[in-house]
């Protein structure tokens, strides 16, 4: 049998013109993952959107699309285009389980929530010759799955070709997530065995490591097993945690020891209202300084990401948000415009006020807002976000940002990994044209580690009772 396999791309990560490095990081893991079910006898193939042109001559008998809310309109393209051609298409992915009958017209089969209990049944009914419209899933685990495909993913155009996830879910549910949508119908959360998640890592080439899972801390006794198992694999590796994760004792420690020296941490705002319209609650009454301090006093970088447009946020949300992130010298920032995503809380609740502006897909993007903002007009929301950006990546930003640390070592990383992101998109821009993204990839584990400094680069600080700051507000608000 001949499957191919597509992860279609939003339109400007296709553009002839500039192409953003952040569409060239990671490869195409679900669908690699979904390949694994596969019988050796079938001939596969992937191609991902974002690194390279799709060859639609071809006549696969199975095609299978992946499909995100910002790339469904190009999804149904594909798909409508392969059905003329007499091939069976399935359709998953985060969208089709938030909205399955815009996508069912689309499709011959849909698919609902991860594949890994759905798509092997599936499968076999259609070896069977009796492939069923919907397959919806239920049963949650991932003890078992087959290896991931790697070998059908072209590593040499992406910059991060390490990029693993061990886990599926998040423990939490907040309002805007699209957690509670996609995993509707059975466990939110759940790991791997750890000696399986090991062994994937083993087979991982090179140091580098970006672990995609929504919360790696989530599971305090999973994520405490996994660091020791890591610990002397000689790795360095990237993830994502909550605030309140990070301040736990103990697990960032092993975390570092296993290799970990860059964090992702949704902030999201500072405004504890926010974080109780979004029921954030793990965010509330957390001091967010003190779990900063502790990231950088164990040499963890961080990308703090935050959401604009909250009903508490007015016009001066943005430069105190930015302003705070780079006085407490956070190095990079993801801002992002709030997004309700079909099938959340916030999209129904935005619903029920009559608040959604349109139902533009591909808009749904965080960089436009689709709602009515409570206490902005939707263009100062807009210029707001935009600005932001261009406050937190300014050289003197970045350079202020560099002196809140203690050492020499630890403010040139800082200024090469800000400065590397933002400051040199024209490069990273002609590298992509070029094919060269993983070459680059030494440079990034270079300063990654501080320029070869595998150690703390400044004492660790331990905890004091009141960083977790049990009974106050989110410390900056
Ligand atoms: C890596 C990543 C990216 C990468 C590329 C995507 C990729 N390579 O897969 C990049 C950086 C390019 C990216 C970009 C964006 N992303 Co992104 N990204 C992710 C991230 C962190 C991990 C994806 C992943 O690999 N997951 C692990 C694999 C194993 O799971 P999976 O891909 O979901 O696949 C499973 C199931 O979905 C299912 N499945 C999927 N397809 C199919 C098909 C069939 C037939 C079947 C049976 C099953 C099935 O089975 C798989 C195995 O269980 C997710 C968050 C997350 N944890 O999922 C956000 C996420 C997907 N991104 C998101 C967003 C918003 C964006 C951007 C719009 C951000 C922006 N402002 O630019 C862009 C645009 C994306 C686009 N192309 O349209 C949202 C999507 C919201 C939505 N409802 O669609 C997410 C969920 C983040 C979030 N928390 O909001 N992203
Ligand atoms: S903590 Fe993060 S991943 Fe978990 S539900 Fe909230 S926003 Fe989603």
């Amino acid at each position: 049998m001949k499957v191919k396999m597509i992860l279609p791309a939003l339109t400007e990560a296709t553009s002839p013109h500039f192409r953003p490095i952040k569409y060239s990081l990671f490869p195409p893991l679900g669908l690699a993952a979904l390949a694994g079910y596969l019988d050796d006898a079938d001939e596969v193939v992937i191609q991902d959107e974002h690194v390279e042109r799709l060859d639609l001559n071809d006549e696969p008998d199975l095609v299978v699309i992946q499909v995100y809310i910002t790339s469904a309109y190009r999804a149904y393209e594909l798909a409508d285009h392969y059905r003329q051609r007499g091939a069976y298409v399935c359709l998953g992915g985060l969208h089709v389980t938030s909205l399955p009958e815009e996508a069912a017209p689309h499709a011959d089969t849909i698919f609902l929530g991860p594949g890994e209990d759905i798509w092997p049944a599936f499968l076999a009914d259609y070896r069977a010759r009796r492939p069923q419209k919907r397959y919806c899933s239920t049963v949650r685990s991932l003890v078992g799955v087959p290896k991931i495909r790697r070998d059908l993913i072209k590593r040499h155009l992406y910059l991060v070709p390490n990029s693993i996830v061990v886990s599926r879910g998040c423990p939490h549910q907040c309002d805007f997530c699209y957690i509670g949508a996609f995993f509707e119908g059975g466990k939110h959360f759940y790991t791997q065995a750890v000696d399986e998640a090991l062994a994937e890592i083993e087979r991982l080439p090179g140091r580098h490591l970006y672990f995609l899972d929504d919360h790696l801390l989530g599971n305090k006794h999973f994520a405490s097993a996994l660091f020791d198992g890591m610990k002397g694999m000689g790795r360095l590796w990237q993830a994502a945690g909550t605030v309140q994760s990070v301040l736990q004792p103990g697990l960032l420690e092993k975390a570092v020891e296993a290799g970990l020296r860059s964090l992702f941490v949704g902030f999201e705002t500072l405004s504890p209202e926010n974080l109780r319209e979004q029921h954030k609650y793990q965010n509330l009454n957390r001091d967010y300084n003190a779990a900063i301090r502790r990231l950088h006093s164990h040499g963890v970088m961080i990308n703090g990401s935050f959401v604009f447009g909250m009903d508490g946020d007015d016009a001066t949300v943005f430069e105190r948000t930015v302003g705070w992130a780079v006085e407490q010298g956070i190095e990079t920032a993801t801002f992002h415009i709030m997004t309700p995503y079909p099938g959340t809380p916030l999209y129904k609740r935005m619903a029920e006020q009559h608040r959604l502006l349109h139902s533009d897909w591909d808009l749904y993007d965080t960089r436009h807002v689709v709602y009515r903002p409570a206490q902005l007009a939707p263009e100062a929301l807009e210029a707001g976000y935009w600005r932001a950006y261009q406050d937190f990546y300014r050289w003197g930003s970045i350079f202020q940002g560099a002196w809140a640390k203690d050492g020499w070592r630890e403010r040139m990383r800082h200024v090469a990994y800000a400065g590397g992101w933002k400051k040199f998109e024209p490069l990273w821009d002609c590298i992509i044209r070029a094919r060269r993204a993983t070459n680059m990839l030494p440079m990034l584990e270079n300063i990654l580690s501080g320029f070869g400094n595998h150690r703390p680069l400044t004492k660790p600080q331990p905890l004091s009772p009141s960083d977790t700051s049990l009974g106050q507000e989110v410390a900056v608000a």
